[in-house]
């Protein structure tokens, strides 16, 4: 993998690149729709390339190693061949899976034991072995193993944590130099700082994965019940210390405005479920706000889904049929607002690119802000 600095915007810390991966080229900031099991929810791959204009997609580890296995996926030749999607894909590793959807879970030095959510049988997740799952999945990326505590997590339980998260690192890094992909391509392997909102832990955490030289690294641990405010301190200080030339992935973050800070902090990468959870409950993300579709005021509205949208769907129907579909309880009504979200996300990430290399980057994103953030 590799990672090019394109520009840098005057007066923040925001950064245009391009990642070059086997499957394919990243244009950076970048948001990467998420496809839990393998399956961006309710969006076919030929919509996901052509209306979302998606780079890259996320799995998730823990799920398609309890289903379909990874005996399938291997059989399959990776997840690439099986899912039909031939760009770049990465995998969460797992951790925080298995805190947020198992049960009985319990950690140890040796990783993390866990029932899954599916049908209650017993599994352990070593740094190891998920470096092991994700070579099988045949991820583009594959994170390491970590625990991410929550956002209010005391100092001695945070230090704890780091610590056993780190010990972790040190042996899936060392598991992942000792492998090599299975199907022809290379994989990166990317640390996660964690930390919680302590920023001397923090730091320590950007210092020990910055040391390691991997291709990547991510911000782990935020989004999880801190204040917006903190969550962007913790950027600054982690994006102080690692390194500028690899690029730098906020993991399940987050609404368009967590997104344009993100980027202004010097972040590259970025995923999150809202766009496409929040769409099937009838949120739908727009450049002048926010639309709630099950609200009584779109009933008898027949003006387009969006006028200057991004994708098809924004002039293709009108808000007064899709909310009728959200209130039909239609399964098109989930279709149309993830295509719809999931577009105006990768427009954001794709306008905010623009104008980073133009140099405006500052000023259009507080105009963008105040638009994004309205309830229409
Ligand atoms: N670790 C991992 N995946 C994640 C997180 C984390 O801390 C988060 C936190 N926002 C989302 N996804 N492995």
């Amino acid at each position: 993998m590799d990672f090019k600095l394109e520009a840098t915007a005057p007066g923040t810390a925001a950064r245009a690149g391009l990642i070059t991966t086997d499957h394919g080229e990243i244009r950076t900031p970048i948001f990467m729709p998420v496809g839990t099991v393998g399956s961006v929810k309710a969006v076919h791959q030929r919509e996901l390339r052509e209306d979302v204009k998606a780079q890259i997609i996320l799995g998730n580890t823990y799920h398609l190693y309890l289903r379909p296995g990874i005996e399938i996926l291997e059989k399959a030749g990776g997840l690439h061949k099986f899912n039909g999607w031939d760009r770049p894909i990465l995998t969460d590793s797992g951790g925080f899976q298995v805190f947020s959807l198992s049960a009985n879970r319990k950690l140890t030095e040796e990783g993390a034991w866990f029932r899954s959510h599916i049908d209650g049988s017993k599994h352990l997740f070593t740094p190891e072995k998920v470096v092991d799952i994700e070579r099988s999945i045949g991820a583009d990326i594959m994170m390491a193993l970590d625990e991410c505590p929550p956002g209010t997590a005391e100092r001695s339980y945070a230090r704890k944590s780091l610590d056993l998260t780190h010990r972790w690192l040190a042996r899936g890094w060392k598991r992942y130099k000792e492998t090599e992909g299975k199907y022809g391509y290379s994989q990166a392997y990317f640390p996660i700082v964690q930390g919680v909102t302590y920023p001397d832990l923090r730091r320590e955490s950007a210092k020990f994965v910055a040391d390691l030289g991997a291709d990547g690294n991510a911000i782990g641990g935020l989004a999880v019940g801190e204040p917006a405010e903190v969550m962007y301190e913790m950027i600054e200080v982690v994006n102080d210390i690692l390194p500028a030339d690899r690029p730098r992935y906020l993991m399940g973050v987050g609404t368009p405005a967590n997104i344009l800070e993100a980027i202004d902090r010097g972040v590259d990468m970025m995923d999150c479920v809202m766009p496409t959870r929040n769409g099937r409950n009838g949120m739908l993300f727009t450049r002048h706000g926010i639309m709630n579709m099950r609200n009584r005021k779109w009933a008898d509205d027949f003006s387009p889904l969006q006028e200057d949208g991004p994708s098809y769907v924004d002039t293709a129907y009108t808000k007064a049929y899709v909310r009728h579909l959200f209130i039909a309880d239609e399964i098109l009504a989930m279709q149309i607002a993830s295509i719809h979200n999931l577009a105006f996300y990768l427009w954001l990430v794709e306008e905010a690119r623009r104008h980073i290399m133009a140099g405006d980057f500052s000023s259009w994103k507080r105009e963008m802000l105040e638009c994004v953030t309205r309830r229409l």
